[in-house]
């Protein structure tokens, strides 16, 4: 299971960050060809067999990746900082979406709203709990609410990925509230 754990966060920095690290390229909506991808992460130090990757994928708890329909093709759903155009419909979002971040980053985004920094959009949850989630992973973690809604009447598009995150180019300040 260490192992899986292990080749899923290589598989997520091929699909979203460096595909140059397996040796591959990503086509311009993300798909990575799996043969070649399986052959570079073998390379690499990953040695991943099909059924493998298809347990990393149906077992990825927050739906990281998805295949093509005959499987022959893989992306990651969100999170890139490489350009790609995964293709989205732009879709009216829920009145309030959440932003889990650090105390430590709060001031900046007071200051300049929430910017997609090393990723391609900024990612809103659904809800709280996520967004707590998502907070944490930088440290002490603070929920702002985004008042969506808002938002696209005022004109800004969203957009919702595969596994449900919200998508957005940027938040600015005014449609943000701190909740705790
Ligand atoms: C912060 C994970 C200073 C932002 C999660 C965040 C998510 C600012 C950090 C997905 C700022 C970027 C994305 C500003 C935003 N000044 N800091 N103006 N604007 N920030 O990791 O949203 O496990 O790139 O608040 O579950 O934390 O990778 O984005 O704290 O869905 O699949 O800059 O990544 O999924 O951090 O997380 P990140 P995120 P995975």
């Amino acid at each position: 299971m260490a192992d899986l754990v292990r080749h899923s966060k290589f598989l997520s920095l091929i699909l979203r960050h460096q595909p140059e690290a397996a040796g591959i390229s990503l086509d311009r909506q993300g798909w990575a060809e799996v043969a070649l991808l399986l052959a570079g992460m073998q390379k690499a130090g990953h040695p991943v067999t099909p059924d493998m990757l298809e347990e990393i994928v149906r077992t990825d708890e927050k739906m990281r990746y998805s295949f093509n329909e005959d499987h022959t093709k893989i992306r990651a759903n969100q999170g890139h900082s490489v350009h790609v155009e995964l293709g989205l419909e732009r879709k009216a979002p829920p009145e309030y979406l959440w932003h889990g971040t650090a105390e430590r980053f709060l001031s900046s985004i007071l200051a300049e709203g929430l910017r997609p920094m090393s990723r391609q959009q900024v990612h809103l949850s659904a809800d709280q709990e996520t967004a707590r989630k998502v907070g944490q992973r930088h440290g002490k973690p603070v929920i702002l609410r985004v008042r969506a809604g808002e938002m696209h009447r005022d004109g800004a598009y969203f957009y919702q990925a595969e596994n449900g995150v919200w998508l957005t180019d940027n938040v600015p300040v005014q449609y943000l509230d701190r909740t705790e």
